[in-house]
């Protein structure tokens, strides 16, 4: 197996870790192929990874239930917690599954990189990749966070994602986020895969389902935020994880590619959502 070389930055939706439509519902059999998969190719490569996990049925239940979203604002008190909860509880799932796969999962609490006011800690981002280059992955995740005084606001899963990218723009390969669709639709009715995806405007995205930080419509923003700085994005389907392992093996495969695009800055202004 010839991996392509840097790090792979990987999402892991909500939709694939648990089951989106039941409340606290963690989906074990999900987590444990992905996992066994990245196991596979960790050991024949030794490719480091950087894990990013989002809400589905925890995270978000709770804040839909206390109607709680990306701009901060004093928010429910028992929201707050009830969403910090779920996602250590999630996390704590997702963990475990991957070391019993085999996996060596290191938790990395977004707030041990993004500090007061979304002031990200480059230093604190650095060391998630000093991480993964020695044999643990290390996994972070969307979550409630204090941005000053008594304001908090949900930091998406897909804009770590986007932070992650840009302070280790040097060393990722591959960004790839996993969805429970086969990549992003030309629109919900014919359900057309974009195989590559070049500006927002190529997916009509309103009818696709919106979650508090956004659906696919932030993934697509992301993604394209994440190609302008010249590394490839990759939207595949996390229920087949062995488009994963394409995608980490440099191959190509089912999904929505957008290229990266370093450089095409007037271009990168167009791709704007
Ligand atoms: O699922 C949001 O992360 P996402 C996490 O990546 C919470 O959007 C706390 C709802």
């Amino acid at each position: 197996m010839v991996a392509i070389g840097g790090l792979a930055l990987i999402k892991l939706g909500g939709s694939i870790a648990t089951f989106k439509e039941k409340p606290l519902t963690f989906n074990s059999d999900g987590v444990k192929s992905i996992s066994r998969v990245l196991k596979g190719v960790v050991d024949a490569s030794g490719i480091p990874i950087i894990l990013v996990h989002g809400g589905g049925s925890f995270g978000h239940y709770y804040s839909v239930m206390y109607d709680m979203h990306s701009k901060p604002a004093g928010y429910s008190r028992e929201g707050i917690s009830r969403v910090r909860c779920s996602m250590i509880d999630l996390n704590s799932r997702i963990v475990s599954v991957m070391l019993d796969e085999g996996l060596r999962p290191y938790t990395l609490h977004p707030s041990s990189f993004i500090m007061e006011a979304k002031k990200v800690i480059d230093s604190r981002v650095r060391e998630l990749y000093e991480v993964s280059k020695h044999g643990l992955i290390p996994v972070t995740h969307g979550d409630v966070m204090h941005y000053q005084d008594d304001l908090y606001y949900i930091l998406s899963g897909d804009e770590i994602m986007s932070i992650l990218a840009e302070h280790l723009r040097d060393r990722v390969m591959v960004a790839l986020f996993t969805l429970s669709l086969d990549g992003v639709y030309k629109d919900m009715q014919s359900r057309e895969l974009i195989k590559e995806l070049r500006y927002a405007s190529d997916a009509k995205m309103d009818d696709v389902g919106m979650d508090v930080t956004g659906g696919m419509r932030r993934k697509v923003r992301e993604g394209l935020r994440i190609a302008s700085l010249g590394i490839d994005v990759w939207f595949v389907n996390g229920n087949h994880p062995e488009r994963i392992a394409d995608v980490l093996k440099g191959n190509d495969t089912i999904g929505t590619v957008i290229r990266g695009s370093r450089g095409e800055e007037s271009r990168g202004e167009d791709r704007r959502v």
